[in-house]
């Protein structure tokens, strides 16, 4: 017993590649812990879909948030209390589509947080439709004939915007995935792990990714790494780039830590007549 457990009945379908991705979460709680990451400092959040259910899965402070809105929502919590390590379980339809802008936006910002795509390429919760992330000439619920759109390189994409960990796991290789994850978390600056999820019942790859999946042995530089995530046919899993820059919060900030520094309404009324009455410090 990890302590991550919450009870809550499973709904996810047998065999779901989400499976895996939970138990990576969990190695990699544990493996922060042994690094002296707090567990009460890691503070979660999920988007709605089949991959938001992780939040009924694991023991840890957080917020259920809105489709598309987790990335906001974990930027909120960075800015509001810098000591938190926030983490953001995505869907590929909720991140690339319904809230890709803030994922743009937080990754251009550097915002200090960490997302977990659950790329499966449809959106399963509402039984398979095509998503940002689809293979063109895809059937799918909502493409019958094929779809008819290009999908995106969510990793150069994410590269593109800023991003100064980008990386991509898969559940089928566990430890790999859950090193990722620490890593990830341990970044100081925006991380983002795309992670190859297998949805056995709208868009089953196992085959597909076991047989195309390998392991990047090291990082490589940014126009390196833009070639290999605009690759289709090969499909490397580990870090494809890493740097460092500074976080949104102490740019913006510096060392506030707005909850500490927060001040009694009384202050702050004391602070609005102060100002009302036109004087001032000088
Ligand atoms: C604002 C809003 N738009 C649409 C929906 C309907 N909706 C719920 S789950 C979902 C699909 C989610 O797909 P994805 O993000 O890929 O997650 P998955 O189910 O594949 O894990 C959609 C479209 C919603 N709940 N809220
Ligand atoms: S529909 Fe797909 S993603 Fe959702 S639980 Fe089932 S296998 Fe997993
Ligand atoms: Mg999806």
């Amino acid at each position: 017993m990890d302590g991550l457990d919450t009870g809550a009945e499973n709904t996810w379908c047998p065999g779901c590649g989400n499976f895996g991705i939970l138990r990576a979460v969990k190695k990699a709680v544990q493996r922060l812990e042994e690094t002296g990451v707090e567990r009460d400092r890691l503070v979660i959040c999920a988007g709605i879909g089949c991959h938001g259910k992780i939040f009924d899965y694991l023991h840890l402070s957080g917020l259920y948030s809105l489709h598309g809105r987790s990335v906001a929502a974990v930027s909120g919590m960075k800015m509001a209390n810098p000591e938190l390590r926030p983490i953001a379980f995505v869907g590929d339809g909720d991140a690339y589509g319904e809230g890709l802008a803030h994922l743009l936006f937080a990754a251009k910002r550097n915002m200090d947080v960490t997302v977990l795509v659950h790329n499966n390429g449809v959106y399963a919760l509402t039984t398979g439709q095509f998503t940002p992330t689809t293979a063109r000439g895809a059937r799918t619920r909502s493409s019958p004939r094929g779809n008819v759109e290009e999908p995106f390189h969510p990793l150069a994409l994410l590269l593109e915007a800023g991003a100064t960990l980008v990386a991509r796991g898969y559940p089928g290789r566990l430890d790999h995935l859950a090193e990722l994850i620490v890593q990830a978390v341990q970044h100081p600056g925006f991380a983002m792990v795309d992670i190859l999820q297998p949805c056995v019942t709208f868009h089953d790859t196992y085959k597909e990714y076991n047989k195309k999946v390998e392991v990047l042995e090291e990082p490589l530089d940014y126009p390196g790494a833009l070639v290999l995530a605009r690759e289709r046919d090969r499909l490397p899993i580990g870090i494809f780039y890493r740097t460092e820059k500074p976080v949104y919060h102490r740019e913006l900030h510096g060392d506030l830590h707005p909850i500490r520094d927060s001040l009694s309404r009384k202050q702050r009324w004391q602070l609005v007549q102060k100002l009302l009455s036109g004087e001032t410090n000088e």
